[in-house]
C-alpha cells in the first residue's frame, strides 16, 4: 500500500528527531580543556556540604531571623538608579526575597530622593544610604596632577578603557582599600558586592553568608579572567618590593602558582612583568572583610597607594584583591 507523501515526510522527521535525541543522551561528557573550564559538574548548590541554612525563618521583620552580620553592598551613581533596580530585581527574585539581607548603597555625592525611592521599592529588607567621606574618595595629596594628566594621555593612547577618567581611578582605589573602612560597615563582617545592571539567573535556596561562615571561607567569586597588562605594568614589581620588605605576610598555603603562572598566557605575564594577570572579577564578590582589615592587607594597600599606580596606571581593585588573596590567604579559603 502506498503511503501518502505528508505521512512519509512526518515519519522521516520523527526518525531524525529520534536519532538526534539518542546522540544527545549518549554523547561523551565535555572535556576539560584548560583554565576556566569546569572541573566539576555545575550545580546551583554546594554538594554534600550541609549544613545549608534554608529560608523558613528569614522574614524581613523577624528580629530572631538567623541572618548573620552581612550586607549586600553597592557603590553606585544617582543616574544609575534604573540599572541598579535591574540588578536588585534579579537578586531579590532569585535569593534575597527569601533571606532579606540588608542593602547598603554608597555614593561619593548624596543620594537623591528619586534614587532612594526607586531602590526601596524593590526590597522588603532594610536599606541604608551612605555618603563616602571626602578623605576616602579624594585623590591623595601625593598624586601629582601633571603626572596624572600625562599618564592618562598614555593610557588613552594604549586604548585602556576609562584610563583618562579620574573618577574611575578613584573608584578602583576606594574598592581596593577604602570601602571596608566606612563607619557604616564598622561592625559588619561579610558583604556581597552588587553592581548596577548585573544579572542573576539561578535560584539559590540557602544562606550564602552562613555558608561562608560555616565553611570558614574568606572570598567567593564566579569568574576568573586575564587583565589588560598595560593597565598594571608596575603592580607586580611593586608587589615584589612589598614582599621583600614583608616576607612575614606570605601565607604558607598560598596560590602563588596561579598568581605567577606564565605558561597559559606568556605574553600577559611578560607585559605585566611577572604576574599572570589572572584575577577574580570583582563585579561579583562575596567576602569576609576581616581579610581586608588584616595587617597583611592593610600594609599591602598602603604600599600600593603610596606607589601611585591607582592613578599613574589603572590598577583595578580586582587584580589588587586577587594578588593579595593569592599571596596572603590560605587558598582553601577562596571559594567558587
Ligand atoms: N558613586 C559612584 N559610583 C561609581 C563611580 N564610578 C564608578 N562607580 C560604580 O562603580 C562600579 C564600577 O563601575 P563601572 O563603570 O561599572 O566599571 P566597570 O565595571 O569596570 O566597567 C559600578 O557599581 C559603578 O556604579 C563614581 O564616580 N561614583
Ligand atoms: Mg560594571
Amino acid at each position: 500500500m502506498a503511503v501518502a507523501k505528508p505521512a512519509r515526510i512526518l515519519a522521516l522527521v520523527s526518525i531524525i528527531l529520534f536519532i538526534t535525541l539518542l546522540s544527545q543522551i549518549f554523547r561523551a561528557p565535555p572535556q576539560i580543556k584548560g583554565p576556566g573550564d569546569l572541573e566539576q559538574p555545575m550545580s546551583d548548590e554546594p554538594m554534600n556540604e550541609e549544613p545549608l541554612w534554608r529560608a523558613a525563618e528569614y522574614a524581613a521583620d523577624n528580629p530572631n531571623a538567623p541572618r548573620i552580620n552581612a550586607t549586600l553592598l553597592a557603590l553606585v551613581r544617582n543616574e544609575e538608579a534604573d540599572d541598579m533596580v535591574t540588578s536588585m530585581k534579579d537578586l531579590e527574585r532569585t535569593w534575597n526575597r527569601k533571606f532579606n539581607y540588608p542593602w547598603t548603597f554608597f555614593n561619593d555625592v548624596p543620594f537623591t530622593d528619586e534614587f532612594k525611592q526607586a531602590v526601596r521599592r524593590e526590597t522588603k529588607a532594610q536599606v541604608n544610604f551612605e555618603l563616602i567621606p571626602k578623605e576616602h574618595w579624594a585623590v591623595p595629596s601625593w598624586i601629582n596632577s601633571d603626572l596624572f594628566d600625562e599618564s592618562a594621555r598614555i593610557l588613552d593612547e594604549l586604548a585602556i578603557q576609562y584610563g583618562p577618567m579620574v573618577s574611575y581611578h578613584q573608584m578602583c582605589r576606594w574598592n581596593s582599600g577604602m570601602f571596608y573602612k566606612h563607619p557604616a560597615l564598622q561592625h559588619v563582617q561579610y558583604y556581597w558586592r552588587v553592581e548596577p545592571k548585573v544579572h542573576f539567573f539561578c535560584d539559590v535556596d540557602y544562606d550564602v553568608f552562613r555558608y561562608m561562615q560555616d565553611h570558614n571561607k574568606t572570598y567567593g567569586f564566579t569568574i576568573n579572567l586575564y587583565d589588560a597588562p598595560q593597565s598594571i605594568p608596575t603592580l607586580w614589581p611593586e608587589t615584589k618590593r612589598f614582599l621583600a620588605a614583608h616576607p612575614e605576610h606570605l601565607h604558607p598555603n598560598n596560590a602563588d602558582d596561579w598568581v605567577l603562572d606564565s605558561k597559559r598566557r606568556p605574553e600577559h605575564n611578560a607585559k605585566a612583568n611577572g604576574y599572570s594577570t589572572c584575577h577574580f572579577w570583582s563585579n561579583f564578590e562575596i567576602a569576609d572583610m576581616a581579610f581586608w582589615r588584616s595587617k597583611a592587607y592593610e600594609d599591602y594597600f598602603e604600599h600600593l597607594d603610596r606607589a601611585g599606580g591607582f592613578f599613574y596606571e589603572r590598577w583595578g581593585d580586582a587584580p589588587v584583591h586577587s594578588i593579595a588573596l593569592g599571596l596572603f590567604e590560605d587558598k582553601e579559603k577562596i571559594h567558587w
